[in-house]
């Protein structure tokens, strides 16, 4: 079993903080249970472009209000504390954070915690990684 608290994870390789966002990071690949969990915090007043084309991703909000767009089809939606969306179309996306928002998301497969955003937004998957550096 598993049981891991934010705070043992706070200041460790663990918690991953972009310009724009911080992800502590619950549960990775290593951990075995083909999906990560993530406690996110997206800062306020940011706009953000991620396309997970290699992961499907679920997001529930927890605290907070901002937008997400779908850049797929330009429909945009309300996101506040209590709302979910699910990428299962790997839809790119822009996410807008009207206040800090804080995100509980899930990656399948499960993110590495090595992962950065490539230039669209996108995770590449391990054997990705591994034949670029080829
Ligand atoms: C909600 C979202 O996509 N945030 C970007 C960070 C990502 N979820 C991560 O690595 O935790």
């Amino acid at each position: 079993m598993i049981v891991k608290s934010l705070d043992e994870i706070k200041g460790t390789v663990d918690d991953v903080a972009d310009g724009h966002w911080e992800s502590r990071r619950f549960i990775l690949q290593k951990d075995g249970m083909g999906f990560s969990l993530h406690d996110t915090i997206i800062h306020a007043g940011t706009e953000s472009v991620f396309w997970y084309k290699y992961h499907q991703e679920a997001v529930y909000c927890i605290e907070g209000e901002g937008e997400i767009e779908d850049l797929t089809d330009g429909k945009i939606y309300p996101i506040k504390a209590g709302t979910m969306y699910a990428l299962d179309g790997h839809e790119k996306h822009r996410l807008r954070a009207k206040t800090q928002m804080r995100m509980v998301c899930v990656f399948n497969p499960p993110c590495t915690g090595q992962e950065i955003h490539d230039e669209e937004g996108a995770y590449r998957l391990p054997e990705q990684e591994a034949a670029s550096q080829k």
